[in-house]
Formats: C-alpha cells, structure tokens, sequence
C-alpha cells in the first residue's frame, strides 16, 4: 500500500477514518501526538490549527507517499488555503467525510478541497465504511491483496468429517 499522510481539523474524522482503513473496530480516541503506523499517519487535528505545529505537518508529508487532506461535510469553515497542496511535494489528495450528517454540506467542503487544490476527492462515511473501499484500491500497490478479495480467495474450512 502507499502511505497515506492524514490532515485536517480536529473531529474532521481522521482517527475513525484510520480505523475503517484499517478495518477496526470504530472507536473514539482522541489523537495526542502524530501515529506514524506502517502505511498511514494519523496526526492531531492541533497540527493543522496551529501556526507553528503546522511546519511539523510538511514534514511528515515527507515520510508518505499521499498526503489526504479531511473535510468534514458539517465545517463551518475551511482551514486550508487555496493552493496550499503546493506546498507538499507529494500527491494531495482531498477526502470529505461525514458525508451521511443531517447538517451535511457535501459539495461545500469538496469545493474548499478544490480550491485547496486537491484533484482527486473521496467522499467517506468511516463508520459504515461508505467510501472506504475506493480509498484503498487508491493506495494499493502491485502485488497488495485487499480485505476482500482475501476473504473471496479463501477456501472453506473443512469440516471434521471431511477430514477424517
Ligand atoms: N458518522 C460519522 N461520524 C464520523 C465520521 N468520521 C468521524 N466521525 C465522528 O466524529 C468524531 C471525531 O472523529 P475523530 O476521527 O476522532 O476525529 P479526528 O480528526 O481524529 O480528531 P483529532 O484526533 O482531535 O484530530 C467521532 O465521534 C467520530 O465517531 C464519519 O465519516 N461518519
Ligand atoms: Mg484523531
């Protein structure tokens, strides 16, 4: 899989969208240093709000191959400037989740990814795994097998019968 680089907001959704990726078990848990894990980084929302804690961020885009910049539909404001993908010397691309929200404002938040710069845009809802699926087949690199494909591959267990 390629790294992915996971930015945005705190509560814009990039721990639980961690945890789909990762197919867990969906559970809150506030992020309080950057989780640099084997192909994704999940980093604090204080990060991206936070002048200096920003700089840190360009440098873990160095560690990834992607960087995903997270929009939840329900901000009310964008935190990324426009053009700001240009600072990355990686691909940025741009995941907007919370999709399914009542006060959701899909559209909204792919257009400030747009204006952010971003091309390519995902739309998730990490805890029904809506979207999910296309992220990995993004990330995923020759010779990576995905959960279901596995699980498709596999064959059935033999019963105690047949083995006997
Ligand atoms: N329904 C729904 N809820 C989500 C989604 N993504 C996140 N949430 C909820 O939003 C809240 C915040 O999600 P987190 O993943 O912890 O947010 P975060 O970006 O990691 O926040 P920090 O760790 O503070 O930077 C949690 O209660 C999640 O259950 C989503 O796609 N759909
Ligand atoms: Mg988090």
């Amino acid at each position: 899989m390629k790294k992915i680089a996971l930015m945005g907001r705190s509560e814009a959704g990039k721990t639980t969208l961690t945890q789909a990726l990762k197919g867990e078990k969906i559970h809150y848990h506030k992020t309080q240093y950057v989780n640099n894990f084997d192909v994704i980084i999940d980093t604090p929302g204080e990060y991206a709000q936070t002048k200096n804690l920003g700089h840190a961020l360009a440098l873990y885009t160095y560690e990834a191959d992607i960087v995903g910049l997270i929009c939840s539909a329900i901000e009310p404001y964008c935190l990324f400037p426009p053009c700001c993908t240009c600072m990355a010397n990686r691909e940025v691309i741009g995941i907007v989740t919370k999709i399914n929200h009542p006060e959701a404002n899909v559209e909204r938040a792919a257009s400030w990814l747009r204006l952010a710069g971003c091309k390519k845009i995902f739309y998730v809802d990490s805890k029904i795994q809506q979207g999910v699926p296309e992220i990995l087949e993004y990330l995923r690199e020759e010779g990576d097998v995905l959960p279901w494909e596995k699980q498709k591959d596999e064959k059935p267990q033999k019963t105690t019968d047949e083995i006997q």
